[in-house]
Protein backbone atom coordinates (compact mmCIF):
# COMPACT_ATOMS: atom_id res chain seq x y z
CA UNK A 1 0.00 0.00 0.00
CA UNK A 2 1.22 3.55 -0.75
CA UNK A 3 2.27 5.42 2.31
CA UNK A 4 0.68 8.29 0.56
CA UNK A 5 -2.62 10.01 0.62
CA UNK A 6 -3.98 13.17 -1.05
CA UNK A 7 -6.91 15.01 0.72
CA UNK A 8 -8.73 16.93 -2.21
CA UNK A 9 -11.47 17.64 -0.21
CA UNK A 10 -10.24 20.88 1.39
CA UNK A 11 -8.17 23.93 -0.01
CA UNK A 12 -5.02 25.61 2.48
CA UNK A 13 -7.75 27.56 4.46
CA UNK A 14 -9.59 24.07 5.03
CA UNK A 15 -12.94 25.55 2.42
CA UNK A 16 -14.31 22.51 0.52
CA UNK A 17 -11.98 22.84 -2.40
CA UNK A 18 -14.19 22.12 -5.92
CA UNK A 19 -15.89 23.40 -8.84
CA UNK A 20 -19.19 22.29 -8.10
CA UNK A 21 -21.21 23.88 -5.13
CA UNK A 22 -18.73 25.55 -4.11
CA UNK A 23 -20.69 28.68 -1.69
CA UNK A 24 -18.36 32.12 -3.05
CA UNK A 25 -17.20 33.06 -6.25
CA UNK A 26 -14.08 33.10 -7.93
CA UNK A 27 -12.51 36.21 -8.54
CA UNK A 28 -10.47 36.68 -11.39
CA UNK A 29 -7.56 40.29 -11.97
CA UNK A 30 -7.14 40.41 -15.22
CA UNK A 31 -6.95 42.24 -18.52
CA UNK A 32 -8.53 40.39 -21.52
CA UNK A 33 -5.92 42.01 -23.29
CA UNK A 34 -3.36 39.79 -22.06
CA UNK A 35 -3.30 36.17 -23.58
CA UNK A 36 -2.03 34.76 -20.17
CA UNK A 37 -5.69 36.52 -18.95
CA UNK A 38 -7.66 35.38 -21.63
CA UNK A 39 -6.79 31.54 -20.92
CA UNK A 40 -8.58 31.69 -17.25
CA UNK A 41 -11.56 33.25 -19.29
CA UNK A 42 -11.48 30.63 -21.86
CA UNK A 43 -11.45 27.73 -19.43
CA UNK A 44 -13.70 29.23 -17.33
CA UNK A 45 -15.86 29.87 -20.30
CA UNK A 46 -15.98 26.14 -21.36
CA UNK A 47 -16.54 25.05 -17.75
CA UNK A 48 -19.55 27.95 -17.36
CA UNK A 49 -17.50 28.70 -14.00
CA UNK A 50 -19.31 31.77 -12.41
CA UNK A 51 -16.79 34.49 -11.37
CA UNK A 52 -15.81 38.39 -11.38
CA UNK A 53 -13.74 39.31 -13.04
CA UNK A 54 -11.76 43.14 -11.93
CA UNK A 55 -10.04 44.05 -14.45
CA UNK A 56 -6.32 45.30 -14.21
CA UNK A 57 -5.23 47.34 -17.03
CA UNK A 58 -2.18 45.82 -17.93
CA UNK A 59 -1.22 48.98 -20.29
CA UNK A 60 -1.56 51.51 -17.65
CA UNK A 61 0.88 49.42 -15.28
CA UNK A 62 -1.51 48.92 -12.96
CA UNK A 63 0.07 45.36 -11.79
CA UNK A 64 2.85 47.14 -10.90
CA UNK A 65 1.15 49.23 -7.78
CA UNK A 66 1.84 48.57 -3.99
CA UNK A 67 -1.86 47.17 -3.60
CA UNK A 68 -1.84 44.76 -6.58
CA UNK A 69 1.67 43.32 -5.24
CA UNK A 70 0.08 42.33 -2.18
CA UNK A 71 -1.87 39.82 -3.80
CA UNK A 72 1.02 38.95 -6.17
CA UNK A 73 4.67 39.86 -5.46
CA UNK A 74 6.00 38.99 -8.82
CA UNK A 75 3.15 42.63 -9.79
CA UNK A 76 1.63 40.41 -12.72
CA UNK A 77 -1.64 39.63 -13.60
CA UNK A 78 -3.77 36.80 -13.78
CA UNK A 79 -4.73 36.27 -10.43
CA UNK A 80 -7.41 34.14 -9.07
CA UNK A 81 -8.77 34.71 -5.26
CA UNK A 82 -10.82 31.21 -4.79
CA UNK A 83 -13.59 30.98 -2.28
CA UNK A 84 -11.37 30.16 0.50
CA UNK A 85 -9.70 33.48 -0.03
CA UNK A 86 -6.30 32.20 -1.61
CA UNK A 87 -4.56 34.15 -4.52
CA UNK A 88 -3.58 31.69 -6.93
CA UNK A 89 -0.66 33.68 -9.34
CA UNK A 90 0.75 31.72 -12.89
CA UNK A 91 -1.92 31.27 -15.59
CA UNK A 92 -0.90 27.93 -15.99
CA UNK A 93 -1.13 27.12 -12.63
CA UNK A 94 -4.37 28.51 -12.08
CA UNK A 95 -5.87 26.41 -15.19
CA UNK A 96 -4.40 23.36 -13.50
CA UNK A 97 -6.67 24.28 -10.37
CA UNK A 98 -9.77 25.15 -12.60
CA UNK A 99 -9.17 22.11 -14.57
CA UNK A 100 -8.84 19.26 -12.04
CA UNK A 101 -11.73 16.88 -11.90
CA UNK A 102 -12.69 18.12 -15.35
CA UNK A 103 -11.95 16.48 -18.75
CA UNK A 104 -10.02 19.22 -19.89
CA UNK A 105 -6.94 18.02 -17.15
CA UNK A 106 -6.42 13.95 -17.89
CA UNK A 107 -6.00 11.94 -14.46
CA UNK A 108 -4.21 9.60 -16.24
CA UNK A 109 -0.23 9.79 -15.25
CA UNK A 110 1.51 10.35 -19.40
CA UNK A 111 -1.46 12.42 -20.22
CA UNK A 112 -1.21 15.29 -17.03
CA UNK A 113 2.37 14.77 -18.07
CA UNK A 114 2.20 15.68 -21.38
CA UNK A 115 -0.01 18.46 -20.76
CA UNK A 116 2.25 20.17 -18.36
CA UNK A 117 4.88 19.43 -21.05
CA UNK A 118 3.01 21.61 -23.23
CA UNK A 119 2.40 23.97 -20.53
CA UNK A 120 5.97 24.48 -19.86
CA UNK A 121 6.96 24.13 -23.92
CA UNK A 122 4.43 28.01 -23.90
CA UNK A 123 5.73 29.36 -21.02
CA UNK A 124 9.55 29.06 -22.08
CA UNK A 125 9.81 28.74 -26.03
CA UNK A 126 6.78 30.28 -27.57
CA UNK A 127 5.26 32.87 -25.06
CA UNK A 128 8.52 34.63 -24.52
CA UNK A 129 8.71 35.38 -28.69
CA UNK A 130 5.56 35.40 -29.60
CA UNK A 131 3.69 37.27 -26.51
CA UNK A 132 6.70 39.74 -26.46
CA UNK A 133 6.80 40.57 -30.35
CA UNK A 134 3.21 41.35 -30.05
CA UNK A 135 3.27 43.56 -27.23
CA UNK A 136 6.04 45.86 -28.92
CA UNK A 137 3.96 45.81 -32.01
CA UNK A 138 0.77 45.77 -31.12
CA UNK A 139 0.46 48.06 -27.75
CA UNK A 140 3.49 49.89 -28.15
CA UNK A 141 3.56 50.40 -32.03
CA UNK A 142 6.58 49.02 -32.90
CA UNK A 143 9.34 52.18 -31.71
CA UNK A 144 12.58 52.28 -32.90
CA UNK A 145 13.81 51.49 -29.47
CA UNK A 146 12.80 48.24 -29.67
CA UNK A 147 12.73 47.00 -33.59
CA UNK A 148 16.00 44.70 -33.05
CA UNK A 149 14.35 42.91 -30.34
CA UNK A 150 10.59 42.63 -32.38
CA UNK A 151 13.27 41.85 -35.30
CA UNK A 152 14.96 38.92 -33.14
CA UNK A 153 11.70 37.07 -31.32
CA UNK A 154 10.60 36.24 -34.92
CA UNK A 155 13.12 33.40 -35.28
CA UNK A 156 12.06 31.71 -31.47
CA UNK A 157 8.50 32.27 -32.41
CA UNK A 158 8.24 30.73 -35.70
CA UNK A 159 9.89 27.76 -34.00
CA UNK A 160 7.48 27.25 -31.90
CA UNK A 161 5.47 27.39 -34.62
CA UNK A 162 6.81 25.11 -36.38
CA UNK A 163 6.78 22.64 -33.74
CA UNK A 164 2.98 22.45 -33.10
CA UNK A 165 2.19 22.92 -36.84
CA UNK A 166 3.96 19.16 -37.09
CA UNK A 167 2.49 17.87 -33.95
CA UNK A 168 -1.30 19.14 -34.97
CA UNK A 169 -0.44 16.95 -38.10
CA UNK A 170 -0.84 14.10 -36.47
CA UNK A 171 -3.49 14.68 -33.99
CA UNK A 172 -6.72 16.98 -33.61
CA UNK A 173 -5.63 18.46 -29.89
CA UNK A 174 -2.27 18.92 -28.39
CA UNK A 175 -2.48 15.55 -26.22
CA UNK A 176 -4.50 13.06 -27.71
CA UNK A 177 -8.05 13.74 -29.86
CA UNK A 178 -9.57 16.03 -26.85
CA UNK A 179 -9.33 19.13 -25.55
CA UNK A 180 -7.43 20.05 -22.40
CA UNK A 181 -5.99 23.03 -20.63
CA UNK A 182 -2.70 22.58 -23.06
CA UNK A 183 -4.87 23.49 -25.88
CA UNK A 184 -5.87 26.69 -23.84
CA UNK A 185 -2.61 27.49 -22.99
CA UNK A 186 -1.10 27.15 -26.44
CA UNK A 187 -3.93 29.35 -28.57
CA UNK A 188 -4.25 32.07 -26.05
CA UNK A 189 -1.02 33.66 -28.16
CA UNK A 190 -0.84 31.45 -31.58
CA UNK A 191 -4.17 32.82 -32.43
CA UNK A 192 -3.07 36.53 -32.34
CA UNK A 193 0.23 36.16 -33.28
CA UNK A 194 -0.66 37.78 -36.20
CA UNK A 195 -0.47 40.94 -33.93
CA UNK A 196 3.27 39.90 -33.47
CA UNK A 197 4.25 39.88 -37.17
CA UNK A 198 4.14 36.07 -37.43
CA UNK A 199 1.79 34.92 -40.39
CA UNK A 200 -0.15 31.92 -39.35
CA UNK A 201 -1.63 31.12 -42.91
CA UNK A 202 1.42 28.44 -44.18
CA UNK A 203 0.89 26.45 -40.83
CA UNK A 204 -2.57 25.08 -42.36
CA UNK A 205 -2.70 22.26 -39.79
CA UNK A 206 -2.21 24.81 -36.82
CA UNK A 207 -5.25 27.43 -38.32
CA UNK A 208 -7.51 24.22 -38.27
CA UNK A 209 -7.19 23.61 -34.86
CA UNK A 210 -6.99 26.95 -33.99
CA UNK A 211 -10.59 26.80 -35.92
CA UNK A 212 -11.94 23.67 -34.05
CA UNK A 213 -11.13 25.35 -30.78
CA UNK A 214 -13.60 28.10 -31.45
CA UNK A 215 -16.26 26.08 -32.54
CA UNK A 216 -16.37 24.78 -29.14
CA UNK A 217 -19.29 25.26 -26.97
CA UNK A 218 -19.00 27.89 -24.45
CA UNK A 219 -16.12 29.49 -26.16
CA UNK A 220 -15.51 33.28 -25.48
CA UNK A 221 -13.50 35.46 -27.83
CA UNK A 222 -10.38 37.47 -26.47
CA UNK A 223 -12.09 40.96 -26.11
CA UNK A 224 -12.37 43.41 -23.35
CA UNK A 225 -16.11 43.58 -23.96
CA UNK A 226 -16.43 39.62 -22.95
CA UNK A 227 -14.30 39.61 -19.39
N1 LIG B 1 4.11 33.57 -16.24
C1 LIG B 1 3.05 34.48 -15.93
C2 LIG B 1 3.23 35.73 -16.77
C3 LIG B 1 2.27 36.81 -16.35
C4 LIG B 1 2.56 38.10 -17.08
O1 LIG B 1 3.63 38.31 -17.68
N2 LIG B 1 1.57 38.98 -17.05
C5 LIG B 1 1.69 40.25 -17.72
C6 LIG B 1 0.51 40.43 -18.65
S1 LIG B 1 0.54 39.19 -19.91
C7 LIG B 1 1.68 41.37 -16.71
O2 LIG B 1 0.99 41.31 -15.73
N3 LIG B 1 2.47 42.41 -16.94
C8 LIG B 1 2.39 43.58 -16.13
C9 LIG B 1 3.67 44.26 -15.96
O3 LIG B 1 4.71 43.61 -16.11
O4 LIG B 1 3.61 45.44 -15.66
C10 LIG B 1 1.69 33.82 -16.20
O5 LIG B 1 1.63 32.90 -17.03
O6 LIG B 1 0.69 34.19 -15.57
Amino acid sequence: MSGFTINQQRDLNGVPDSNQGAPAMYQVYGDMLSGNCYKVKMLMGFLSIEHEWIHVDVLKREPRTDEFRSMNANGKIPVLKTPGDQYLTESNAILNYLAQGTPFLPEQRLARAKVLQWQFFEQYSHEPFIAVARYINQFLGLPAGREAEYRAKQTGGHKALAIMEQHLGQQQFLVGNTVTIADISLYAYTHVADEGGFNLEPYTSLTSWIRRLEQLPGYISMDRANA
